[in-house]
């Protein structure tokens, strides 16, 4: 495979930009790295029979979630769905109670019976019923909207989630009664193993215009852009004025743990667009330092929970 094209911004006159680490925090870089160690230790812990169940993991996906935690303020609700761990430590900053959760240990966020998907904690629920969570965050977005005005509902789908009927029924009311709805579409195209081309007539954008709602699309992996290209929009959805979001993003692994259609070409295409080796070689020494000290972090917890009583 080729070396991924450096990660670069370019001004008006074409000259380079600064790099996607310049803006970024410590802070927000780790966040990123830990859900990476996070998910690629779980199927890890599956591929030694030690999880049950199922889990879909975010590889590759985990910046959507941390740039736009850097837009959200604490009294806002977050809805996921079943790919929602990245969702929810961007949110809690909780490996442990995730773990112990999906692991059904002491400690676990939700006492073990949610497991991977079913999570709900202070203002973030997630679901693994696909489409169910839009009409929840509608109904949430309506009480913020009388009772805490400024707040907003997030709620991350998937681009497969589009074929369900309660995403229209709430994009309708959410435009109809203007409500602080903001709609993070992660489109990896492709939905457990049926391609977005195979599966989607029209285009996201032009879904959300048929309600009249604005439309934006995210074609770029770095933190620090994103957030300056939604804030104006995310801003206005605090004002009653709903939002999709369409992150053109990709599945690094398989739909759950094992069960990749894909084929090794169109792997070869995710690997290419990863953001993990662009943002390690725009900024080696302290990418590196950070990878091991989030590596080192969810090897810890994963040894703490896994000698964990169940819960
Ligand atoms: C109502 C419903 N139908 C079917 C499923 C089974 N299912 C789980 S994930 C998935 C695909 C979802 O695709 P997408 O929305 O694109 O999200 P992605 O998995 O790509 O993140 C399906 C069909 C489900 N969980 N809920």
């Amino acid at each position: 495979m080729s070396a991924p094209a450096p990660l670069r911004e370019r001004s008006h006159g074409d000259a380079p930009a600064k790099s996607p680490l310049t803006g970024l925090s410590d802070q927000d870089l780790s966040l990123m790295l830990t859900i990476r160690a996070f998910e690629s230790t779980l199927l890890d812990l599956f591929d030694r029979g030690m999880l049950n169940g199922t889990t879909h993991t975010c590889l590759g996906q985990e910046y959507v979630p941390v740039a736009l935690e850097g837009l959200l303020a604490p009294g806002d609700h977050v809805f996921s769905n079943h790919r929602g761990h990245g969702h929810y430590l961007a949110r809690h900053r909780d490996p442990e109670g995730l773990l112990a959760e999906i692991m059904g240990r002491s400690g676990a966020v939700c006492g073990g019976v949610g497991g991977s998907q079913h999570i709900r904690r202070d203002r973030y629920l997630s679901t693994g019923v696909q489409g169910e969570s839009l009409p929840v965050a509608c109904g949430v977005a309506l009480h913020l909207k009388r009772t805490e005005p400024g707040a907003l509902a997030c709620v991350y789908v998937g681009d497969g989630t589009f074929g369900e009927g309660a995403v229209y029924e709430a994009l309708n009311i959410a435009s109809l009664w203007d409500l602080p709805l903001l709609v993070v579409v992660e489109n990896n195209g492709i939905a457990q193993s049926t391609p977005l081309a195979a599966n989607m007539a029209g285009s996201i954008a032009g879904r959300a215009a048929a309600f009249d709602i604005e439309h934006r699309r995210v074609d770029t992996v770095d933190v620090t852009a994103i957030r300056r290209q939604l804030d104006p929009a995310v801003r206005a959805v605090r004002e009653g004025r709903p939002l999709v979001v369409e992150f053109a993003t990709h599945r690094l692994g398989p739909h759950s743990k094992g069960d990749d259609t894909r084929s090794a070409q169109d792997i070869a295409e995710a690997r290419a667009a990863d953001w993990y080796p662009r943002y390690a070689a725009a900024d080696p020494e302290r990418f590196a330092r950070l990878d091991a000290a989030a590596r080192a972090h969810i090897d810890a917890v994963a040894a703490d929970v896994v000698a964990r009583e169940p819960s």
